[in-house]
């Protein structure tokens, strides 16, 4: 098995790295340089035709791409610790975790960081407008995490899950492009370091 993957601080590339380790599995990767563009080259577009990563290249040569995709199909291939879940609820109730961060937090991390950024200004024709309402939209889904983990300490009540592992990424990488944790948010500031100390 193949990890195509990325140096941090690409957040997707990230995520399957934290979700390794939290499983406590090492799988080998070989890392493409965004910076140089390699993610378009035509060996990389031929194994996923989205030109992204990271993807995992199994033994036969099968393709999974995704970053949820990959981390579902490496949880039925490791079981333990689980880190999706064990029932149908608590399966359902991760997923509709990480649906809430990857729409309602990811979303508007990515459109500020295509079109509020200056690093991604020479590769895309930014409308600054969608850049800043997107910091505010992304300010706001921070300031709603932080009320729904005032009562537990992960998204899903006690269990640690993939769908924390999804928000540090993406915490890390909206810290790291500029939108930080707002300071009123002590719940969301909680959880943040319990995350960090939980995939050290
Ligand atoms: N939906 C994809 C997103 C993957 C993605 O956007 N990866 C970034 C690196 S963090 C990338 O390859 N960006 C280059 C591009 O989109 O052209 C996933 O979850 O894996």
């Amino acid at each position: 098995m193949l990890l195509w993957s990325a140096p941090d601080p690409a957040p997707n590339p990230r995520r399957v790295r934290l979700f390794l380790k939290a499983k406590g599995i090492s799988v080998e990767e070989r890392m493409v340089s965004l910076m140089a563009r390699e993610h378009k080259s035509d060996e990389v577009v031929a194994l996923n035709p989205r030109g992204q990563v990271p993807f995992l290249e199994l033994d036969d040569g099968r393709v999974i791409a995704e970053t949820i995709s990959i981390c579902r199909y490496l949880d039925e291939r490791h079981p333990q610790p689980p880190l999706i879940g064990t029932t149908p609820f608590e399966r359902a109730e991760t997923d509709m975790w990480i649906r809430r961060v990857e729409t309602g937090l990811g979303t508007p991390v990515s459109l500020f960081w295509q079109h509020g950024h200056p690093y991604t200004a020479k590769l895309i024709n930014q409308i600054p407008a969608m850049g800043e309402a997107a910091k505010v939209q992304a300010a706001a889904m921070l300031g709603w995490f932080d009320g729904q983990l005032a009562a537990s300490d992960w998204l899903a009540g006690e269990r640690f899950t993939l769908a924390d592992i999804a928000l540090l990424s993406i915490v890390d990488f909206a810290g790291w492009i500029g939108i930080s944790l707002p300071a009123d948010a002590s719940h969301l500031q909680d959880w943040h370091q319990r995350a960090t100390a939980r995939t050290a």
